[in-house]
C-alpha cells in the first residue's frame, strides 16, 4: 500500500469530503508498515473494501411543524463494514450532517468498535434535523418520519442504531415506539432504550465514564492520577455530562464546561448542584453555559470562546469534530496540560495532533479513549439477547475492564523502543488487524 497514492485515488472518487478523507488518512498512515509487512491483507484487497462503506441509504424525512407547515429534511445511514458483527454505531440529529461527516464517523466506528472486543462492525446515520428549539411534538413526528423509512434496514442482528449528537432518550423512545410498531415486534434494534424497556443502566453515562478511564490508565503509565488535578471539558451533551461527573468522583476539579455560545471557568469546580444547574440548562432546549455565571458569581462566562486557554492539567474534547486546532493545542503545551483524552470522534484536527504528540503528552484518541459508550451498547445487546438485565455494578465494572482492555491493546501495538506509546498508532493498528482478518477467513465478499 502506498498511502498518498491510495488517498489521491480516493479524493478523486469522494471529492469535498474532508472529514471522511481525513479520518482515511490517519488510519492508512497508522497501519502502513504493518499491511506492507503482512503480503496476505493486499492480496485480499482489504484497504481498497475497508475505505468504502458497503452501502449508503439516503432517503427524506417530511413532517409537520406544530404551525401545520410542512418541512422535509435528508436523512442517510451509513453501513459500513460488518465482518466482525451487525452494523453499529449512533445516529447524529444536527444542522451539520452531511454524507462526508457521517462516513467519517461510521469509518471511525468500524475501529472503535472492534477494540471493545465485542462483535459489533461499524455504521452511522443520522439526519439534518436540528432538535433544538422544537416541540417535543415535533421531534416525536420527526421520529417517527425517520423510522418509518429506516426499519427495513435495521434489525438486532443486521443492523443497531444508537444515539449521538441530538439524538439521547428522548429521540430513541420515539424511534423505537414506531419501529416496534410496525415490525410488530420488541427486539433491541436500538441501543440507549430505557431502563424499564430493554436499556442498559450506565448507558447514559458510558462515554464519559469511559473517557476518563482510559485517560486514567493513560496517566497510570506516568504514576499520575486524577487526584488534585484540574480538567476542562467542551461541549455539554451527553458525553461531557458523564466525563464531568467521573472525573469529579476520582478526585479531580472540573474548572471549565463549554456550549455553543462560549465557556464557563469555576474555580471552584464544578460538580454536585452545579452539574444538576448545568443539565437544567441543556434540557432548556438552549444548551447555552452563559447562566451559569449568573446563578454561580464565582465563575466567569467568556463568550464564543473556547476551554482550551486555561490552564489545566487535563483535556477532555467532548462536543465535536475539529474543535481543538493547533494553536488551541498549542495553547494547552504551554499552560501545562499532560493529558488529553477524546470523549468527542476526531475533536482534535490532524495539526493539532502533531503538536501534542511532538511534545510528547498523554493523548487518547477517540476510537479508543470515547470507545466505552458503544461498549455498553454491546452489553445493553447481550443484556437484550438474554432477556436480563445487570446491575449497575455489573455493567460498570464491564465497562471498566474493556476499557482497561483497550489501552493494553494500544500499548502493545502502540509502544516504541523509548518506551514512549503513541496511542494513535496503537489504537488503529488493533482495531484494524481484527477486522481485516475477519474479512481474510470470510473471502470476497
Ligand atoms: P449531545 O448532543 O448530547 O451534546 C453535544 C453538545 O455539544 C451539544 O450541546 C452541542 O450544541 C454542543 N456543541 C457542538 N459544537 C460545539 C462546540 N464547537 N463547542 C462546544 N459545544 C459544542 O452529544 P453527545 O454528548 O452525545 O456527543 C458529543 C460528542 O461525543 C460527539 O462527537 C459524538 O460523536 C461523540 N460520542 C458520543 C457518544 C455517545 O454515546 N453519545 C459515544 C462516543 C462518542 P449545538 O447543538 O448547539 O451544536
Ligand atoms: O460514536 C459513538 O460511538 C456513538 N455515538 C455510540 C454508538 C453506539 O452504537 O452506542
Amino acid at each position: 500500500m502506498n498511502v498518498d497514492k491510495l488517498m489521491l485515488q480516493l479524493e478523486q472518487k469522494h471529492p469535498g469530503e474532508v472529514e471522511y478523507l481525513q479520518a482515511v488518512r490517519e488510519v492508512l498512515e497508522s497501519i502502513e508498515d504493518i499491511y506492507n509487512q503482512n503480503p496476505q491483507f493486499e492480496a485480499a484487497g482489504i484497504v481498497e473494501r475497508i475505505v468504502e462503506p458497503d452501502r449508503i441509504l439516503t432517503f427524506k424525512v417530511p413532517w409537520v411543524g406544530d404551525d401545520g407547515k410542512v418541512n422535509v429534511n435528508l436523512a442517510y445511514r451509513v453501513q459500513f463494514n460488518n465482518a466482525i458483527g451487525p452494523y453499529k454505531g449512533g445516529l447524529r440529529f444536527h444542522p451539520s450532517v452531511n454524507l462526508s461527516g457521517l462516513k467519517f464517523l461510521g469509518f471511525e466506528q468500524i475501529f472503535k468498535n472492534s477494540l471493545t472486543t465485542l462483535p459489533m462492525g461499524g455504521g452511522k446515520g443520522g439526519s439534518d434535523f436540528d432538535p433544538k428549539g422544537k416541540s417535543d411534538a415535533e421531534v416525536m413526528r420527526f421520529c417517527q418520519g425517520f423510522m418509518m423509512e429506516l426499519w427495513k434496514f435495521i434489525g438486532p442482528e443486521t443492523d443497531v442504531p444508537a444515539g449521538d449528537i441530538g439524538v439521547g432518550g428522548r429521540e430513541i423512545g420515539f424511534l423505537y415506539g414506531m419501529y416496534r410498531k410496525l415490525a410488530r415486534e420488541n427486539t433491541g434494534i436500538l441501543t440507549g432504550k430505557g431502563g424499564n424497556w430493554g436499556g442498559s443502566v450506565i448507558r447514559p453515562e458510558a462515554t464519559g465514564f469511559g473517557n476518563v478511564y482510559f485517560a486514567k490508565e493513560m496517566l497510570a503509565t506516568k504514576s499520575e492520577t486524577f487526584e488534585g488535578k484540574t480538567v476542562a471539558i467542551s461541549g455539554f451533551g451527553n458525553v461531557s455530562w458523564g466525563a464531568a461527573l467521573k472525573a469529579t468522583e476520582l478526585g479531580a476539579k472540573v474548572v471549565a464546561i463549554s456550549g455553543p455560545d462560549g465557556y464557563i471557568y469555576d474555580a471552584d469546580g464544578i460538580a454536585g448542584e452545579k452539574i444538576d444547574y448545568m443539565l437544567e440548562l441543556r434540557a432548556s432546549n438552549n444548551d447555552v453555559v452563559a447562566p451559569y455565571a449568573e446563578k454561580f458569581p464565582n465563575a466567569k462566562f467568556f463568550a464564543g470562546q473556547k476551554p482550551w486557554n486555561q490552564k489545566v492539567d487535563i483535556a477532555l474534547p467532548c462536543a465535536i469534530q475539529n474543535e481543538l486546532n493547533k494553536e488551541d493545542a498549542e495553547l494547552l503545551v504551554k499552560n501545562g496540560c499532560i493529558c488529553i483524552s477524546e470523549g468527542a470522534n476526531m475533536p482534535c484536527t490532524p495539526e493539532a495532533i502533531e503538536v501534542i504528540q511532538d511534545n510528547k503528552l498523554l493523548y487518547g484518541p477517540g476510537k479508543a479513549a470515547n470507545a466505552g459508550g458503544v461498549a455498553t451498547s454491546g452489553l445493553e445487546m447481550s443484556q437484550n439477547s438474554m432477556k436480563l438485565n445487570w446491575s449497575r455494578e455489573e455493567v460498570d465494572t464491564k465497562l471498566h475492564s474493556i476499557m482497561c482492555n483497550i489501552h493494553e491493546a494500544c500499548v502493545a501495538y502502540g509502544k516504541d523502543a523509548t518506551g514512549h506509546v503513541d496511542y494513535v498508532k496503537g489504537a488503529n493498528i488493533a482495531g484494524f488487524l481484527k477486522v481485516a482478518n475477519a474479512m481474510i477467513d470470510q473471502g470476497v465478499i
